[in-house]
């Protein structure tokens, strides 16, 4: 027996009829609204998925987002994904969407997370500051970390606060470190990066927020070890605050809408898993081989094909 692919056009809608016969239903033309955020993997994975997406025949929309308030967005359904969903960051904030409804887990990276205060690795192999990276050999010394701008203290440069709040200024207080230590945010990613140029340039040690996976991976940073992190440990959720970041997970979230407006492309986002050394190598491509973020893109799909087309089948 014959089946012909017959396409019937139904309103906006269409049905494919495959060659097995069973019907699928075709992706709307709507947009698939996918955020923007500060940190370059994020950014340049937001065109890679953009671009797979858009290699099914989907459109797309990128539009710049809060990293936190997103989830509350993609409830609403203003915006469809969240490809980066950073355990430490915003785990609570995917979980509040989620509690209220209309938001979905769709699936984790292979990837695994961290996200931590610390310091370039040559700052331990020169023993600039005996003991590290075990917490406590922060006690005794403050004074490799003071800046001009530290009061005296030794200072921890932050990410933005729009990453996770107060969370750091909490564990110093704490873990007993308040007389020592401060907390300095930085305006964005690019700062942070620009520290750790400049002290290795002066030879001057520096505790800097990081994550992995990303681009500073390749060179070697290595992340304090705090008392561990345990569920409800944070100031944020009840707890003393006196913890390390979670070894995390690294999820997509949708809205509960996507599935069912966009089958196809839904169902290869639910394929879409990144490995610690694609995300550092999505990171690298702006922060050390110096593209913008597009170009980066389209050089991650043409360089990794047949990884992505496997999603789409
Ligand atoms: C969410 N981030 C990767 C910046 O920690």
């Amino acid at each position: 027996m014959k089946f012909r692919n017959t396409l019937i056009a139904a309103g906006a809608s269409a049905i494919l009829l495959s060659a097995t016969g069973v019907a699928k239903a075709a992706d709307s033309t709507k947009p698939i609204v996918i955020p923007i955020h500060n940190w370059s993997s994020q950014v340049v994975m937001a065109h890679v998925i953009g671009g797979i997406f858009e290699s099914m025949g989907n459109n797309v929309e990128y539009v710049p987002a809060d990293s936190q308030a997103v989830y509350e967005s993609i409830r609403n359904g203003d915006v469809t994904i969240s490809h980066e969903v950073w355990q430490s960051s915003f785990g609570g904030s995917f979980y509040n969407a989620m509690a209220k409804g209309g938001l979905i887990d769709a699936g984790t990276h292979s990837a695994a997370t961290l996200e931590e205060m610390g310091v370039p690795t040559w700052v331990i192999d020169q023993n600039l500051c005996p003991g590290l990276p075990n917490w406590e050999a922060l006690k005794d010394c403050k004074d490799v970390f003071t800046t001009v701008d530290s009061d005296g203290k030794g200072r921890w440069l932050e990410g933005p606060q729009s990453w996770h709040g107060t969370l750091m200024e909490e564990r110093i207080a704490a873990l007993g470190l308040g007389d020592d230590y401060m907390v300095k945010y930085a305006g964005g990613a690019s700062s942070l990066w620009a520290e750790l140029a400049a002290a290795k340039k002066e030879g001057r040690a520096t505790i800097i927020f990081n994550w992995t996976p990303n681009f500073t991976d390749a060179e070697g940073f290595t992340f304090i070890e705090f008392p561990e992190y345990t569920a409800g440990c944070r100031v944020a959720d009840g707890g003393e605050g006196s913890c390390g970041s979670p070894k995390g997970w690294l999820k997509k979230a949708a809205s509960y809408k996507f599935p069912k407006s966009h089958p196809a492309a839904y169902t290869a986002y639910s394929k879409i898993s990144f490995s610690t050394g694609q995300i550092g190598s999505m990171a690298a491509l702006v922060d050390t081989d110096g593209l913008d973020h597009k170009d980066a893109a389209a050089k991650w799909l043409a360089d990794n094909e047949a990884t992505w087309t496997a999603w789409t089948k």
